[in-house]
């Protein structure tokens, strides 16, 4: 090991025990995290506008498992991988291969997404659509969702709706509703009593008048009717500018109704670009909250999945970068010095609030994170260890000028 890593991670070590902070615990939770990756997100995959194909993107089920394993290879916590039912398992033998597949990666399977978007016959919506027929083609399709869960040992099936109305008069927004409660208690009836049933919400698109899931309150009133087994996720593209996103996260996790995330970032719409890219205290004061969370008692349990496709960035690498900035956001959250928080809010001290959030804030933390690697076995550079691994070259060769490199349908 290089001295002046050495050097520098004593001395961060150092500073933070003087400050009072008890660093194992700190590295014990850090070694403890579990990011979830997408398989779509190793696929060729892009904007509406088009897709940019990679020489190396995944094709099958297995491929996008495979790359996921390189993630949790060189970061040590994204141990999991979401699966998406209609673009990755398009046949009984594609789903016959997670099991090798995952053993093989060193990854379990994650979420199961339903996929009630695509079909020609959602026009007008699946769950809450006006037609019977198509009302039951969804909700078969995530019974069959639920079943696979169950056949990879899954815990989680993760709802995403497209549906909504794109103008006034289209539909009976109250009907809409009931529907869509009817349709979510047919699902939530056949989960196995360990699975989880998260609801995620998006304030708009593809349906521009109203979705049928707006915001978190509409998620939250959804799971509160269904029971506990139902929570919601907060995916964070899915806001309007300026929402203060962690005070949802804070509410949410008071009610007891946070049960995940999806990571990404948004800079004006649904952009699916890299968590933190653009607005690291934002989500530095996302995580400030979680780590304040699990410092309670009762601490809540929260799935932590990135919902990222990459168009312009290698796949593999943007994902490994995206699990860093999700590692430095925690770090640096649990470096928040809580009781002088507390007792500066108590005194009506505004700055010295502040202060105490952007102290932990500005504290570079990169010394500490690779200590945690190191101590893990692993390269304290992740990124520049997987570029000197050789596995994307290996598949850039394998994989290139493939027509089947699935994905968004794109
Ligand atoms: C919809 O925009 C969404 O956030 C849902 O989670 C989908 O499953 C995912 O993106 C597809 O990328
Ligand atoms: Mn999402």
């Amino acid at each position: 090991m290089s001295t002046l890593r050495k050097q520098a991670q004593d001395l961060l070590v150092a500073q933070l025990t003087d400050r009072g902070l008890d660093v194992e615990a700190i590295k014990t939770r850090l070694r403890n995290q579990v990011i979830e990756t997408p398989s779509w997100g190793y696929a060729n995959s892009g904007t509406r506008f088009g897709a940019f194909r990679q020489p190396g993107a995944a094709g099958s089920i297995a491929e996008k498992i495979a790359d996921a394993g390189q993630v949790h290879k060189f970061t040590g916590v994204a141990p999991k991988v979401a699966m998406h039912v209609l673009w990755d398992l398009p046949n009984d033998e594609a789903l016959a291969s997670v099991p090798a597949a995952a053993a093989e990666a060193g990854v379990s399977i994650g979420s199961i997404n339903p996929n009630v978007f695509q079909d020609q016959a959602y026009k007008l919506g699946s769950l809450c659509s006006p037609f019977a027929g198509v009302r039951k083609q969804a909700v078969d399709h995530c019974l069959e969702s639920i079943e696979i869960g169950r056949q990879v040992d899954s815990k989680v099936l993760s709802m995403w709706l497209a549906d909504g109305t794109s103008f006034p008069g289209q539909d009976d927004l109250i009907d809409r509703k009931h529907r869509l409660l009817d349709s979510l208690r047919t699902l939530y009836d056949a989960l196995p009593a360990d699975m989880t049933m998260l609801i995620e919400y998006k304030f708009f698109e593809p349906a521009f008048y109203a979705t049928d899931l707006p915001d978190w309150g509409m998620s939250m009133l959804m799971c509160q009717k269904l029971g506990a087994q139902a929570k919601v996720l907060v995916d964070l593209g899915h806001h309007a500018q300026g929402v203060n996103i962690e005070q949802i996260v804070a509410n949410l996790i008071d009610e007891d109704m946070l049960g995940g995330f999806h990571f990404n970032n948004r800079k004006y719409a649904d952009d699916d670009l890299t968590v933190a890219s653009t607005n690291p205290y934002e989500f530095f004061l996302i995580y400030n909250e979680l780590a304040a969370a699990e410092e309670r008692p009762n601490a809540p349990h929260i799935e932590y999945m990135i919902d990222q496709s990459h168009n312009i960035k290698s796949k593999i690498a943007e994902m490994i970068q995206t699990v860093m900035n999700i590692q430095t956001a925690y770090a640096k959250a649990m470096l928040v010095d809580r009781g002088a928080l507390k007792a500066a809010q108590l005194a009506g001290d505004v700055q010295g609030a502040e202060l105490c959030l952007v102290s932990a804030y500005e504290t570079d933390v990169r010394p500490l994170v690779g200590l945690v690697r190191e101590e893990m076995g692993l390269d304290p550079e992740p990124l520049k260890a997987f570029a000197a691994s050789g596995y994307q070259a290996k598949v850039d060769a394998e994989r290139a000028n493939r027509v089947d490199a699935g994905g968004l349908g794109q």
